[in-house]
C-alpha cells in the first residue's frame, strides 16, 4: 500500500493486490486501525480494473479470524500450549537437528504448499532454506499440479518454467482445456475477470471452444462444449494432429529451422486418425475433425490446458502434444497465440542464466522410485518414504504453507503416515488436517501485513504489469513473517552454534523488499521499488511480445525437440493401448473447483460458507437412476484407495459415467482448530483418490478419471 489522500474518520484507503489467488487483483482495503473494514475492487487498477470475486472480501475474515494462530504452539501429546517465538525455534530445530544426526538429511523432508507462490518473502527465501537442508526428500503442490507442463517445457524447450501463457485478449480462438477459468480466475494465465476476457473474444467475432468432461461455467459462456472422457486429452490432441499433418496444415513459422524431430511425431499420429481415438475420448471423428481445421485456420489461436489436463494418467503427454499443437499451427510466440511475459522481475529468465533450468530423474524416491524433478519428489510417494521404515525413510517433516494431508493422493494414508513421524514442523497460520501432527507451530503473519508482488506470476501474466503493495497493516513486534521464520529456524537447526547468530543476521539482512528492488532494476525495464511505491495501483507496461520464447529456448542445440524420445516411448507403448481399450465400463472420478473456496484453506471464513454445503458428488441422471439416487440422498463413493459418505447432486452438466467431487474438504477430524470450517466440513476428495493412479512420466497425482463405484447409502 501506499497512504492514499482520502481519509474519512478513523478510516484509511490502502491499497494492495490480493494474495489469494493468481489472478493479482488490485483491491482497496478499509482499514480502522488495526482493522480491515472493507475490502473492494481497485477501479485504477489497470490489470484487473475493479475486478474482484468473492474471496477478496473474505481477506477481513482471515485477518481478524479468532481461529487463526497468533502464538507459537508446542504440542505434548493431544494439548497444545503457547510458547514464545525462542523456546518454540529452538524446539523445532532440536527436532530437526537430532533427527538429521541419528537418521541423516534424508530423514527430514520439506513440503512446499500452494500459498508459497503468493508470498514474496518465501520465495526470496525459500529455495535457499530448501538448499541447505539438503535433503532429497523434497515435496510441494506442483506434483499434484503443474509438473506435467513443467516437464513437457523442460523437454521440448529445455527450461521446466517455459511455459507460455494465452494471449487471451488478442486471439480469435481460444481452445481451453481442462480448465475453468471463469471460477478458477486462471492458471498459469494471470488473467482477472476471465468472463469478461472471454466476452472479448466473442465479441472480436472469435470463439471459444471448452474441452472438459463437465460442462463447467467456463463451458456455459463458450461457443461450443466437448464433454471429453476423462484421462483422454492426449488422444485427442494426436487424433487433432493426425488431421493437420494429414491435411498438409503444418506451418512452423517463426520456428522453421529451429524444431527437430518433427518427422518423429507426424510419424506417431500418422496412425491416430479420429476415427481410432474417437472411442476413447468420447468425441465424434466430424467433431474432432472440425476443431481441428478451425484451430489451425483460425487467424489467431491459442490452446491452454490447465489442472483437469495435468492430472490424469497421461498428464504428461497431454502437456507435450498440446504444446506441439499451438507449434505445429504457427500459434507459438505469435501475437494472439501462446507468449511469454516480460515480467518486470524475469524470475524465469534469472533462474536459467544461474543455470537452473530444472532437472528430471536425477534420482528416484527409495520406496517408490518415482523420479526426481528439480531437487523434489512427487508427493504422492510421501507416505511410502515415511512407512518403508528402511535406510533413507523419513522421519521429519517441514511444512510450508501446505495441507497435504486434504491436498495429496490418498490424504488418508499420508494422515496416518504422519503420525508416526518422530518431529514435525509446521510454519502454518491454522491448526488443521496436517498441521495438527506438528510438534510445533510456527504461525506467519497474515497475508495484509506482508508487503506484496508477484515475484513468481508475473512471468505468467496475460499482460505486463507492475505492482508492488507494503503491508496494509504492518505486523506487530510479536508477529514473524514466513521468511523470518525461515531464516531463524534454518539457522537454529543447521548453522554450526559459534556462527548461528551471524548467518541468522546476515540471512535477515537481506530483506525480501531489498532484494526485490535489486532484482527490479536489473529488470528489463530498470525499474526500483520506489518507482512503484509512487505508482500503487500498478505500473502498465504493455501487452506480451512475439519472439520471447524463439529468445529463451534453453536446449543444447537451440532447437525446440517437438517429439522427445521418452514421451514418445509412452506414448507408443501405453496411449496407444489405451485407445484400443475404449470407454472404461464403470464410472470415473473427477474434481473441480469453487468460487468461494480456495483449495484447502478459506472454509473458516462464513461470508465464503455460508449457504448450501458445496462439497456434493455430481452425478448425471443416467447414472443416478440405476442406482436409485435421488437428488441430496447420500451416497457412497469408493475407490482402491478408500471410501467417502457424500451427498449427491443430480444434474445434467456432466458427463454420463463420469462424477464430481470438489476436493479441500473433510474438517471434521479430532484436533482440528477450524470452527466455522467444522460446520461445514464435508468430505476429501483426497479419502478417496489413490497414491497408485499417477501420470505415468512425471509422477504427477492423477485425481481424475479415476475408477469409483457409486452406490445408495442403506
Ligand atoms: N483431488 C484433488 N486434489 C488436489 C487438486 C485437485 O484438483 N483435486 N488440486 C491440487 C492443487 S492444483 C494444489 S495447488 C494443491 C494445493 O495443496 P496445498 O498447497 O497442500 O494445500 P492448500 O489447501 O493450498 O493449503 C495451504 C496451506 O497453507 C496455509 N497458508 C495460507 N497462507 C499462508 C501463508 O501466507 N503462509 C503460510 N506459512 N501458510 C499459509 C493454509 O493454512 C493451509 O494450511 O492441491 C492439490 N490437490
Ligand atoms: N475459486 C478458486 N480458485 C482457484 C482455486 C480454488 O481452489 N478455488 N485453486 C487455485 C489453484 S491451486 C489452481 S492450480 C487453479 C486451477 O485452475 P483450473 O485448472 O482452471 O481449475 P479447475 O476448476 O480444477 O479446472 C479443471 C477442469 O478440468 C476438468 N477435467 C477433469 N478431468 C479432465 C480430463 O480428463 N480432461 C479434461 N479436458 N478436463 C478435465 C474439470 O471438470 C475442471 O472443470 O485454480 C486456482 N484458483
Ligand atoms: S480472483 Fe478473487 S481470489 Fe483471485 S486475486 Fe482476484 S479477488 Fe483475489
Ligand atoms: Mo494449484
Amino acid at each position: 500500500m501506499r497512504a492514499e489522500p482520502c481519509r474519512t474518520e478513523q478510516r484509511e484507503q490502502r491499497i494492495a493486490t490480493c494474495p489469494l489467488c493468481e489472478a493479482l487483483c488490485g483491491v482497496l482495503v478499509e482499514v480502522d486501525g488495526r482493522r480491515i473494514r472493507e475490502v473492494r475492487g481497485d477501479p485504477d487498477d489497470p490489470f484487473s480494473r475493479g475486478y474482484i470475486c468473492p474471496k477478496a472480501a473474505a481477506l477481513a475474515d482471515l485477518h481478524d479470524d479468532p481461529d487463526r494462530i497468533r502464538t507459537p504452539l508446542i504440542r505434548a501429546g493431544a494439548e497444545w500450549r503457547e510458547a514464545s517465538w525462542d523456546e518454540a525455534l529452538e524446539r523445532a530445530a532440536a527436532g530437526l537437528d537430532r533427527v538429521r544426526r541419528r537418521h541423516g538429511r534424508d530423514a527430514v523432508a520439506l513440503y512446499y504448499g500452494n500459498p508459497v507462490a503468493h508470498n514474496l518473502g518465501l520465495l526470496t527465501h525459500g529455495l535457499a532454506f530448501r538448499r541447505a537442508f539438503g535433503t532429497r526428500n523434497v515435496y510441494s503442490a506442483s506434483s499434484t499440479d503443474q509438473l506435467p507442463q513443467m516437464l513437457a517445457a523442460l523437454r521440448m524447450f529445455g527450461h521446466l518454467g517455459l511455459i507460455p501463457v494465452p494471449d487471451v485478449d488478442r486471439t480469435d480462438f481460444f481452445l481451453i482445456m481442462g480448465a475453468n477459468p471463469v471460477v478458477s480466475n486462471g492458471s498459469l494465465m494471470s488473467a482477472p475477470d476471465m468472463r469478461r476476457r472471454l466476452g472479448g473474444i466473442r465479441q472480436r467475432g472469435g470463439r471459444v471452444v471448452v474441452v472438459d468432461p463437465r460442462r463447467t461455467q467456463t463451458a456455459a459462456v463458450a461457443d461450443e462444449h466437448l464433454a471429453i472422457r476423462p484421462g483422454a486429452d492426449a488422444l485427442l490432441l494426436a487424433g487433432m494432429l493426425h488431421v493437420i499433418a494429414t491435411e498438409g496444415w503444418m506451418r512452423l513459422g517463426r520456428f522453421a529451422g529451429r524444431v527437430k524431430r518433427l518427422d518423429a511425431l507426424t510419424a506417431f499420429v500418422r496412425d491416430l486418425p479420429p476415427e481410432r481415438v474417437a472411442g476413447r475420448t468420447g468425441i465424434a471423428p466430424e467433431a474432432i475433425r472440425r476443431l481441428a481445421a478451425a484451430f489451425a485456420h483460425a487467424r489467431r489461436a491459442a490452446c491452454y490446458g490447465r489442472v483437469g489436463l495435468c492430472t490424469q494418467r497421461y498428464g504428461t503427454l497431454a502437456a507435450w502434444l498440446l504444446q506441439a499443437l499451438n507449434l505445429v499451427t504457427g500459434r507459438l510466440d505469435e501475437v494472439g497465440g501462446v507468449l511469454l511475459p516480460t515480467p518486470a522481475v524475469d524470475a524465469v529468465g534469472i533462474l536459467g542464466r544461474l543455470g537452473w533450468r530444472g532437472t528430471f530423474d536425477r534420482w528416484r524416491s527409495t520406496a517408490r522410485r518415482l523420479p526426481e524433478f528439480s531437487g523434489e519428489l512427487p508427493v504422492a510417494g510421501l507416505a511410502d518414504e515415511i512407512e518403508h521404515a528402511g535406510p533413507g525413510s523419513v522421519r521429519a517433516l517441514i511444512t510450508v504453507a501446505g495441507n497435504p494431508v486434504l491436498s495429496a493422493p490418498n490424504g488418508r494414508r499420508l494422515d496416518r503416515a504422519l503420525g508416526s513421524l518422530e518431529h514435525v514442523v509446521a510454519i502454518d497460520p491454522y491448526l488443521n488436517e496436517t498441521t495438527r501432527h506438528a510438534h510445533v507451530l510456527l504461525p506467519p503473519a497474515p497475508p495484509l501485513a506482508r508487503p506484496h508482488y508477484p515475484l513468481a506470476l508475473g512471468s505468467f501474466a496475460v499482460r505486463n504489469v507492475a505492482k508492488y503493495a507494503d503491508a496494509v497493516i504492518p505486523r506487530t513486534g510479536e508477529q514473524r513473517h514466513d521468511w523470518e521464520i525461515l531464516v531463524e529456524l534454518g539457522g537454529r537447526a543447521l548453522a554450526p552454534r559459534p556462527l548461528r547468530w551471524l548467518v541468522i543476521r546476515a540471512a535477515a539482512a537481506l530483506r525480501p523488499e531489498r532484494i526485490l528492488d535489486l532484482l527490479l532494476r536489473f529488470g528489463p525495464y530498470r525499474l526500483t521499488l520506489a518507482r512503484l511505491r509512487a505508482a500503487p495501483h500498478g505500473v502498465d507496461l504493455g501487452p506480451l511480445q512475439p519472439g520471447r520464447v524463439a529468445a529463451s529456448i534453453a536446449t543444447a542445440d537451440g532447437r525446440i525437440d517437438i517429439a522427445p524420445e521418452d514421451f514418445l516411448r509412452e506414448a507408443r507403448d501405453k496411449l496407444r493401448a489405451e485407445e484400443d481399450r475404449g470407454a472404461p465400463d464403470g464410472l470415473v472420478l473427477i474434481g473441480r473447483r469453487q468460487l468461494r473456496s480456495n483449495n484447502s484453506w478459506m472454509h473458516n471464513s462464513p461470508r465464503l460458507v455460508k449457504g448450501a454445503d458445496r462439497c456434493v458428488l455430481l452425478v448425471h441422471p443416467d447414472d443416478a437412476a440405476p442406482r436409485q439416487l435421488l437428488d441430496g440422498d447420500l451416497a457412497v463413493l469408493e475407490s482402491e484407495a478408500g471410501t467417502v459418505t457424500v451427498a449427491v447432486e443430480v444434474i445434467g452438466a456432466i458427463r454420463p459415467g463420469v462424477v464430481s467431487l470438489p476436493h479441500g474438504w473433510g474438517h471434521d477430524r479430532d484436533g482440528v482448530r477450524l470452527r466455522v470450517a467444522r460446520l461445514h466440513a464435508g468430505v476429501s476428495a483426497n479419502d478417496v483418490t489413490s497414491e497408485r493412479h499417477l501420470d505415468t512420466l512425471s509422477g504427477n497425482a492423477a485425481f481424475n478419471g479415476l475408477p469409483v463405484t457409486v452406490r445408495r447409502r442403506s
